[in-house]
């Protein structure tokens, strides 16, 4: 079925989020997905986390500078918050209202994997931020990218260059790999929202297994596609 046959849905606009460890692909492939959908003629909107909002970008500087470790990880975790606080009620809520889809570079399943698995912030603190910022919002699919470590750091080193890590990317192997697994974990549980994605080989063939991901779960059944 290809995208220009398809009937999309109308009213709500769909919230797709992309996770994944350093390195992964992460921001390759929402630009892929972003421009095969624009050129299905959808309304698409692509931001990150955290960031996304003119405040949200402030927190965003904060925290890569590494000052928000400098606070514990739960205050670490209060500054995400107050960044996705923004970035939900400013800019993804009222796109999703308006019809248009939303593609977001990481979300609450970032602070799950980073601050929950990593940092050990209790999942207690972590709900209940979540309920303030976020609400009843829950992505329509989460895309998560997985790729060894050693591949995603070293990918990562590349496009740095000669560039300084920035907070997290500074951690040592083992947290990456924890990284991993938390994500695994996260996909495992919550197999109706989140699909994984083999992110080890060229970006045309894991932007396909994303398409079709994404064709099964959010696109219209053969039923309703249009002929043209
Ligand atoms: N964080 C958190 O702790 N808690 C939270 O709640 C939130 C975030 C929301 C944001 O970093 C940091 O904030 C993040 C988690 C934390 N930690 N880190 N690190 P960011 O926004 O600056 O960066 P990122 O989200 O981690 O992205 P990334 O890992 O730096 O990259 P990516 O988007 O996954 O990958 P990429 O930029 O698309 O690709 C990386 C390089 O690989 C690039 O040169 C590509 O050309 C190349 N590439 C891409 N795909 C391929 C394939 N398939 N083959 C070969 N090469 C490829």
């Amino acid at each position: 079925m290809s995208e220009s046959a398809v009937k999309w849905p109308s009213g709500r606009g769909r919230f797709v989020t992309f996770e994944g460890g350093e390195g992964t692909g992460k921001s390759t492939q929402i630009k892929r997905l972003a421009d095969r959908l624009k050129a299905a003629r959808m309304r698409i909107l692509v931001t990150r986390e955290p960031g996304g909002s003119p405040g949200a970008e402030i927190m965003r500087h904060l925290v890569l500078s590494g000052m928000g470790k400098l606070l514990g990880p739960e205050a670490e975790t209060l500054l995400f918050a107050a960044a996705r606080d923004d970035h939900v009620h400013t800019v993804i809520q009222p796109a999703l209202n308006q019809g248009t889809w939303v593609l977001c570079d990481r979300f609450a399943d970032s602070t799950r994997a980073y601050q929950g698995s990593l940092g050990r912030v209790p999942a207690a603190l972590i709900n209940a931020m979540q309920r303030v910022t976020i609400g009843d919002l829950k992505p329509d699919l989460t895309i998560i990218l997985d790729l060894p470590v050693e591949i995603g750091l070293q990918r990562a080193a590349a496009r740095r260059g000669s560039g300084t890590p920035d907070r997290f990317e500074a951690e040592k192997p083992g947290f990456h790999q924890g990284l991993r697994e938390a994500y695994l974990k996260i996909a495992a549980d919550e197999p109706a929202r989140c699909v994984l994605i083999d992110a080890n080989s060229d970006p045309d063939t894991v932007a396909g297994r994303i398409w079709t991901a994404l064709r099964d779960r959010l696109l219209p059944t053969p039923a309703s596609v249009v002929s043209i």
